[in-house]
């Protein structure tokens, strides 16, 4: 290795934070030793840089050392959770949500299956989701890293993941709502999760004819209230407040200074529904006429009040305060907020409200303490076709930032830096909150939607590490047909310049959002104990089966088989029931070691069933087909794991 480059490499080094040893940079004038010799070669036979290098220093995690952070990404279409290490950018694990999964045996059995069943709409059962925003839960407006929400925009649901196993509890949706967007987001202490909707349409499912949409048509925000002790939302103490019939979008949920307030952002103020065949502009065309559109303040604390107090009607099962009890009760107003804004992010000190306008070029930056004192005095600037009252735009700003083309979201760090993702330019935009200034910007590759910053929507933001979540990676990896997976990149936050760390490909479209948390704040269990617990109520089940009481019962409500797993086999591993029979399979794994998994599949019967260590399930299917049907596991769990099998004999009726 050549002097300057062994000096270069150590400086590097020391850039990064590591020991100039550590990548064979001796001071050896002599070429150094075969290390150094190593790293000057693979630099060059790879055609690397020095930033190239110092950004995989930034990354690699070597084998048995954990990550700092946890990303907790939306899976899209997938409908799955994606569980990410920062900064290794390594996938963790996709958390089954909203769809079947069948590595966790999600719907395909057992007790999951109902969790999912309880989001079906219209008495369809729906295995799909577009997944957008998932939303950690927050004790003073911090991640506290014990539950994460997340929502499906196109059916309209929430779903709780308990983040002590992973696992996906609890599904609700509204039927009052035909999708949401504003979701799911949750106020400083989790008391609440927040859905609003995004295409108004009659509230409960009705019908009535687009010529009414001024009329019949409506938003709604829904406030999920969550029972922590529980780990459930309590459906029957949750209520939703009706909205105009704007496309609400984007919302952030108040926190310090702001605790107690929802901020809702809206497009297609100018109420277009299309209609294009039918001699109308075409919605993008309708719903871009005006030059303001509304941020929607509600007072949710008022609003709960009167909720409880009994002002509501129930629709779809839902208790809803009314439009108009919501305006004479003075729980909403509106600020016009730049053309198409997208994006609303709350400061960390909670003060001011950030919001990005796809089709203008600047960040408005609203203060809390201005628009506070308008709504006290009733100084309002005008009233929107429903009555609703609206702040003076001038009045309510601190002022704006100049960002550049196509400003969406927001997050922030500790030093009072806000980072902006640039759609059509696809850039970072980093800028100042005290002046109001870009500092400088971060090309990505390409049109990045959402951003996320270690912990950048809480009120103790970390800085360190950025992910741009681009929709576009066109030309960043090698090409896989025409559908590209999405293009994660990590982003170092540690300097004054933002620097690209790492392309991160991810083939479960389209993610949406993401959240950062510290690892250390997350307490996962190793193993389900004591023994038989059942993940949907995490106690033991009643049916669970301990080593030495396997047995099979015939009742009258059917067969019932105690079946225990163990390295490596099934007791009882030879079942017998009768064509016709209603068949209860109660399966405890009675290993307490972590990873030591088995999985039960029955072919023919579409049953396949996840069994973690300590796991209990129950399983309830009409044996309808005679046959013989192997049964196995489906996890590799030992070297007589082949040998982990039985026969499921299901004798034909008559014989
Ligand atoms: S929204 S970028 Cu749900 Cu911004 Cu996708
Ligand atoms: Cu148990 Cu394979």
């Amino acid at each position: 290795m050549s002097r300057a480059l062994s000096y270069r490499l150590a400086r590097l080094a020391s850039t990064v934070g590591i020991s100039a040893v550590l990548v064979g940079c001796g001071t050896d004038a002599g070429g150094g030793g075969a290390a150094s010799g190593d790293i000057a070669a693979l630099m060059k036979a790879r055609n690397l840089t020095e930033a190239d290098v110092a950004a995989a220093l930034k990354t690699y995690t070597p084998t048995g050392k954990h990550d700092e952070y946890y990303t907790f990404a939306s899976g899209g279409h997938s409908g799955n959770l994606i569980v990410i290490g920062v900064p290794s950018m390594r996938i963790h694990k996709y958390v089954a949500v909203f769809t079947p999964e069948p590595w966790q045996g999600f719907s395909y059995g057992d007790q999951s299956t109902q969790v999912l069943d309880a989001g079906a709409r219209d008495g369809r059962r729906i295995t799909w989701a577009d997944m957008h925003h998932p939303a950690l839960s927050e004790t003073a407006g911090d991640y506290d890293g014990k539950f994460i929400f997340v929502n499906d925009k196109a059916n309209p649901r929430i779903a709780v993941v308990d983040l002590h196993d992973f696992v996906t509890k609890q599904i609700v949706g509204s039927e009052l709502i035909e999708t949401d967007h504003g979701a799911a987001f949750v106020t400083p202490n989790t008391e609440y999760v927040i859905e609003s909707s995004q295409y108004p349409a009659p509230l409960g499912g009705r019908y009535a004819p687009i010529e009414t949409y001024d009329d019949e048509y409506r938003g709604a925000v829904i406030l999920w209230k969550f029972d922590r002790e529980r780990g459930r939302i309590d459906v029957a103490k949750s209520f939703a407040i009706e909205l105009p019939p704007y496309m609400q979008d984007l919302a952030d949920a108040g926190k310090k200074a702001t605790d107690g307030y929802l901020f809702i952002n809206s497009f297609n103020t100018e109420r277009a529904t299309g209609g294009t065949a039918e001699g109308r502009p075409p919605m993008e065309a309708g719903a871009s006429q005006n030059d303001m559109d509304y941020m929607h303040i509600i007072d949710w604390r008022k609003a709960e009040t009167l909720a409880n107090a009994g002002r509501t009607e129930t629709i779809a099962d839902m208790r809803v305060i009314r439009l108009d009890t919501a305006i004479d009760e003075g729980l909403l107003h509106f600020v016009p907020e730049p053309k198409s804004p997208h994006g609303v992010d709350i400061t960390p000190d909670g003060k001011e409200i950030v919001v990005g306008g796809k089709l203008d070029t600047h960040a408005t930056v609203y203060s809390w303490e201005k628009m506070k004192a308008l709504i006290d005095a009733k100084d309002f600037a005008g009233k929107d076709a429903y009555g609703v009252p609206i702040l003076d735009f001038e009045k309510s700003i601190r002022g704006q930032c100049e960002i550049g083309l196509g400003p969406l979201h927001t997050q922030f760090d500790d030093k009072g830096f806000a980072y902006t993702s640039v759609f059509i330019e696809s850039t970072v935009a980093k800028w100042s909150l005290k002046d109001l200034k870009v500092v400088n910007k971060v090309d990505v590759h390409y049109n990045i939607g959402h951003l996320v910053a270690a912990e950048g929507d809480t009120v103790s933001p970390d800085g360190k590490y950025l992910i741009a979540m681009n929709k576009w990676a066109i030309d960043r990896f090698a090409k896989v047909g025409p559908l590209l997976p999405q293009n994660f990149q990590l982003v170092d936050l540690s300097g004054e310049e933002m620097r690209l760390l790492y392309d991160m490909p991810l083939p479960l479209g389209e993610p949406h959002y993401a959240q950062m948390i510290k690892a250390d704040k997350l307490e996962p269990i190793d193993v389900y104990s004591p023994i038989g617990i059942d993940p949907y109520t995490m106690k033991v089940d009643p049916n669970s089966v301990a080593a030495g009481k396997e047995r099979i019962e015939r009742k009258a409500d059917g067969v019932h088989v105690y079946m225990t797993a163990v390295r490596s086999h099934f007791t009882p591993d030879i079942v017998r029931v009768q064509q016709g029979d209603q068949v209860h399979l109660h399966v405890t794994n009675v290993e307490q070691a972590h990873d030591a998994t088995h999985g039960i599949c029955i072919g023919s019967y579409n049953i396949n069933v996840s069994l973690e260590p300590g796991k209990h399930t129950n399983v309830s299917f009409k044996a309808d087909t005679s046959g013989v049907y192997p049964f196995y596991c489906t996890e590799f769990c030992s070297a007589l794991h082949l040998e982990m099998a039985g026969y499921f004999l299901v004798e034909p009726k008559g014989d």
